[in-house]
């Protein structure tokens, strides 16, 4: 796949690029009636078409090329070509789900025209297209329907196939770039960069995508609720050309959250603000000079790589903010960091302060008897106090798994997780998605618009669909838990856990581009004290693996299911609770970063009774032959102590 390097890239580089202003307010001031969006193409269509703008790149290219021209002349230096709603969701209300494609081709051809007319009078400066893509007007992250928060307008399957077909249009209209802009929901956006990698894998040449999100209210969120930086994390998979806002406010009330972005975001930033926040008529008003001003403060500041318009901004305010810009160097994006980071509403950064990250291992119905007769019951109402207690309980990320018989696990995963994301307090946290089914994972990636893990792949089923899945968890933006399990089976010995460890990583790095702070090794948390003597060395053997895939796998996270090491003391949380206890600090001193814990029921190590810890520890660390009876021993005399 050796294509050349589209040349908006070295633009950035030298300049700040100068965007184009508002389609829509120049097509309503042209006052086109009927007649002029029917054209001849759709003098029979069934739908009235005033107000389909889309469609005018089709009836009216005149009236879209002169707008294109206007942007050019005011100094321009990237169009977005009409097609906003161009994808056969939003088409619909029109009818016109069947004319997408053309509607398409003709947006990127019409506007394609103008730029190459405009770099043909200055080739020293070339003019970029860039291809729109709106948010559709439904929403894959929120309900359509007060009575029920688990309802959805749209699937993200749905989207997917929506934007592929918007893409491709775009694609093969000649577009430069890609542009998913006024972002309100995540989850609809990442559904638009899995159809763009998609579609620019197919055609097989640079196609430079940008993503531009809008903060509704002052708040600074947008409106499924992201924080700016959490936005950021989660579409930060994509090998974005840009990143940055638009629409919904003015350009000074945008200053935090873009300043917010061009802190965490190593690609370019892009800012085409509203002419001001809305008059009393609904109309924007901020005059082209005090918008200017208020965007060249931006370019002082080292904010932004490219700067425009969008409702109610005219050539007239790309004027003035292409005059203020000449000059003025652009930003310098920070490099990117190292740190694993994952996002709910808000971000997680696993910063050097975070020792160890909680994961509430509750929401299992593997793991819960309870939760599991919750689900199973349809209770999912209880369900979500389950999540919530966790979060409430110190789960920094939480842990979600529906496999079970008796449990429809993909109908189960996505009912639970389109409930809660109507629970700020709970969807605050990144989620784990934990199945050994990758229908149940694929099913938990489509429905969270925040960066997830997900938990688990393996090479248990060979190299290619290890890498096949592994892949399309890369395009979902999720990091991924890989468990030490091969074509062999499951590795239990410290030198299988590494073996496996060293070339599952390996493969993620070379073959599928993870970075290495997305990719988290579990080296199998097995049951110890069974009375099999083959079992006596796991714990230690788990704890030496971490330290060594820490030492050889850099930038590798290293985590475990905590619980599973004590099965063999169930029913005796007193004894339970001391072995994750001491199981924790002695993995956490080899490097152990995250593990999956009944949050909230972790005791401190030094609470915990000298006596219990010497016999505990004598078994984790398997400090002499007779340790699982002296604690079995230990166990029975003090059973019915814990709760
Ligand atoms: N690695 C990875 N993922 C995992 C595991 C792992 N996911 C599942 C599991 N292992 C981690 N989760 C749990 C959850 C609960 C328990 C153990 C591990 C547990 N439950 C009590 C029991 O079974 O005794 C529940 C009793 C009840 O309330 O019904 O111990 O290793 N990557």
């Amino acid at each position: 796949m050796a294509h050349s390097q589209h040349p908006i890239r070295s633009a950035l580089r030298e300049r700040i690029l100068i965007m184009d202003g508002g389609m829509g307010t120049l097509i309503q001031a042209r006052e086109l009636g009927e007649a002029d969006y029917r054209g001849d193409a759709f003098t029979d269509h069934d739908h009235p078409l005033e107000g389909a703008h889309d469609v005018l790149s089709i009836t009216r290219p005149d009236v879209i090329e002169t707008i294109h021209r206007q942007y050019l002349e005011a100094g321009a230096d990237t169009i977005g070509t009409n097609t906003f709603n161009a994808t056969r969701i939003a088409m619909a209300d029109y009818g016109l789900e069947g004319q997408v494609s053309e509607i398409n081709r003709a947006a990127a051809q019409v506007a394609r025209r103008a730029a190459d007319d405009a770099t043909a009078q200055s080739p020293d400066r070339p003019r970029f297209v860039l291809g729109a893509m709106g948010p559709t007007n439904k929403t894959a992250s929120m309900s359509p329907n007060v009575e029920d928060p688990g309802e959805r307008g749209v699937t993200f399957d749905e989207l997917v196939e929506a934007y592929a077909e918007q893409a491709r249009g775009l694609i093969e209209g000649g577009v430069d770039c890609l542009m998913v802009e006024t972002v309100f929901d995540t989850l609809n956006c990442k559904a638009a960069l899995f159809a763009i990698a998609q579609e620019v894998e197919a055609a097989d040449r640079d196609v430079p995508v940008m993503v531009s999100g809008t903060i509704t209210d002052a708040s600074g969120r947008t409106l499924s609720g992201q924080t700016a930086e959490a936005f950021w994390h989660s579409i930060a998979h994509a090998s974005l050309l840009s990143v940055g806002l638009n629409c919904a406010l003015g350009a000074s009330e945008m200053r935090p959250h873009i300043e917010a972005l061009s802190n965490v975001s190593d690609t370019w930033v892009t800012c085409y603000p509203n002419a001001g926040l809305p008059n009393a008529f609904g109309e924007y008003d901020e005059s082209p000079a005090a918008m200017a001003e208020v965007v060249h403060e931006f370019a002082l500041s080292g904010l932004v790589n490219m700067v425009g318009g969008c409702c109610g901004t005219t050539p007239e305010h790309v004027r003035s903010i292409a005059e203020r810009m000449e000059g003025v160097a652009p930003r310098v994006p920070p490099e990117a960091s190292p740190l694993p980071t994952l996002a709910g509403l808000e971000p997680f950064v696993r910063t050097k302060n975070i020792a160890f990250v909680n994961i509430g291992e509750r929401t299992n119905v593997s793991g819960s008897a309870r939760f599991a007769k919750l689900i199973r019951n349809d209770d999912f109402e209880a369900a979500i106090e389950v999540a919530r207690d966790q979060v409430e309980s110190g789960a920094q990320i939480l842990d979600v798994n529906m496999d079970d018989g008796l449990i429809d696990g993909v109908a189960a995963m996505t009912r639970f997780l389109n409930l809660l994301a109507a629970e700020p307090d709970i969807v605050r946290i990144p989620f784990m998605i934990d199945s050994s089914d990758f229908a149940v994972l694929e099913a938990g990636l489509k429905c969270v618009q925040g960066k997830c893990v997900v938990n688990s792949l393996s090479l248990k089923d060979g190299e290619d669909l290890f890498l096949e899945r592994a892949r399309l968890v890369r395009r979902y933006g999720a990091s991924v838990v890989i468990m030490a399990f091969d074509e062999q089976g499951q590795a239990d010995t410290y030198e299988r856990r590494v073996e496996i460890a060293v070339r599952a990583v390996g493969l993620l790095i070379d073959e599928v581009g993870f970075p290495a702070q997305d990719i988290i090794v579990d080296p199998n948390v097995l049951t110890v004290a069974t009375g099999m003597e083959e079992h006596d060395s796991y714990a230690r053997d788990f704890i030496e693996a971490t330290r060594t895939i820490k030492e050889r796998l850099p930038g590798v996270q290293v985590s475990g299911g905590i619980s599973n090491v004590s099965f063999s003391f169930r029913g005796n949380s007193l004894v339970r609770e001391a072995m994750h206890a001491a199981f924790l600090y002695h993995a956490i001193g080899a490097g152990l970063d995250m593990g999956i814990v009944n949050a909230g029921r972790i005791p401190v190590y030094d609470d915990i009774e000298p006596v219990l810890m010497e016999h505990v520890e004598d078994v984790l660390l398997e400090r002499r032959p007779d340790a699982t009876d002296r604690l079995l021993k230990l166990a029975e005399a003090r059973s019915g102590e814990g709760s």
